[in-house]
């Protein structure tokens, strides 16, 4: 008896050693159903680069882990995914690096305004080691980061008059994302700054609980804001990015394998999105005024008045990140200059 119990334990020593390759591989990808959400519509830059990562890992996983995407916030808003996510109720979620801040402060950095001047500056940044260690600091929190995408500059909408100088702000009330960064730089500038997931934004437009809002082109486009909003001021005032994101309690049980398929995946489908979004968005002016918007270039002095009229609001960055990462940002920014 003891015989056979040494030689079945040699046996299994000898085959996971001598590699049976191929079990052990397979073995490291377990069947898993991957439950990712997202706060755009399918039809969006968003929707487009969640389902490009989906067949990746398919592709990769030879089916094993299937990603069930939902898109349009059917898993709830940003901030309900993420406390999902902790909690680990739901895998993964792309969204808002801004929504985040609530649970890891040093993500306000990214909404310094006029931190970047040009994408690949963005790219630059985010992707290096500042970048990197930012994401990290997600992990004491419950999640991982993965990859940054591009949301891109945001631009103003209202539907009270064009944006031609900070002052044109005063009294209207606009939507600005949940974030103390965003509701003291829209403060600032004058105007009724009020914070609401965007999950409900289309409909604050619409019933006019909010005269304005500001993102994207891209999504001004996808999320048909030109159907309830007629003004759109061309302000650049700040580069959004998204982030990927797993939930950690999660994560940590997947095997090496599977963590590096997602993750590949993520990154593939980062550079696609970043390509997409930046071709969406040089076409998407042209989009927007055929569906009937009057668009605006603000003028270069008076971008220099918002910069300077939004200025005090970098110290709700700096309190909220910390002087030292605050300079070691501007440092890399500088460094990733155009
Ligand atoms: C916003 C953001 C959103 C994103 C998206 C829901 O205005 O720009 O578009 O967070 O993932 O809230």
């Amino acid at each position: 008896m003891k015989r056979l119990i040494i030689s079945t334990l040699t046996a299994a020593l000898l085959g996971s050693t001598l590699g049976l390759g191929q079990v052990h591989a397979a073995d490291d990808i377990r069947p898993r159903m991957i439950r990712f959400g997202y706060g755009l519509n399918e039809d969006s830059n968003q929707g487009r680069a969640v389902k490009l990562l989906a067949e990746e890992v398919a592709k990769a996983s030879d089916g094993k882990l299937k990603v069930r995407t939902f898109g349009s916030a059917s898993l709830g808003s940003d901030d309900q995914m993420q406390n999902a996510l902790i909690g680990g109720a739901q895998e993964m979620m792309v969204g808002s690096t801004a929504t985040l801040v609530g649970i890891t402060k040093e993500m306000a950095v990214w909404d310094t305004p006029f931190l970047f001047t040009d994408p690949g500056q963005a790219d630059q940044v985010l992707d290096g080691p500042v970048g990197r260690q930012i994401m990290d600091k997600l992990e004491e929190k419950g999640l991982v980061g993965l990859a940054y995408w591009e949301n891109g500059f945001r631009n103003v909408t209202n539907s009270a008059r064009p944006i031609e100088k900070f002052e044109d702000f005063n009294g209207i009330k606009l939507r600005v994302m949940p974030n103390p960064v965003f509701i003291d730089t829209f403060k600032r500038m004058g105007a009724n700054a009020v914070p609401l997931p965007f999950s409900e934004l289309f409909t604050a437009l619409e019933t006019k609980a909010v005269d304005g809002q500001e993102n994207p082109y891209n999504t001004i486009l996808s999320s048909k804001f030109y159907e309830v909003q007629k003004f759109l001021s061309v302000t650049n005032h700040v580069y959004s990015p998204w982030i990927v994101t797993a939930s950690k309690r999660w994560w940590d049980g997947l095997s090496e394998t599977e963590q590096g398929i997602i993750m590949a995946a993520a990154q593939k489908a980062r550079d696609a999105e970043r390509e997409d979004t930046r071709r969406e968005a040089s076409q998407a002016l042209a989009a927007l005024k055929e569906h009937g918007m009057q668009i605006n270039e603000v003028s270069p002095e008076e971008i220099q008045r918002m910069r300077e009229q939004a200025q005090p609001a970098i110290q709700t960055v700096i309190d909220a990140v910390g002087q030292d990462l605050f300079d070691q940002v501007q440092a890399e920014v500088e460094k990733a200059a155009p």
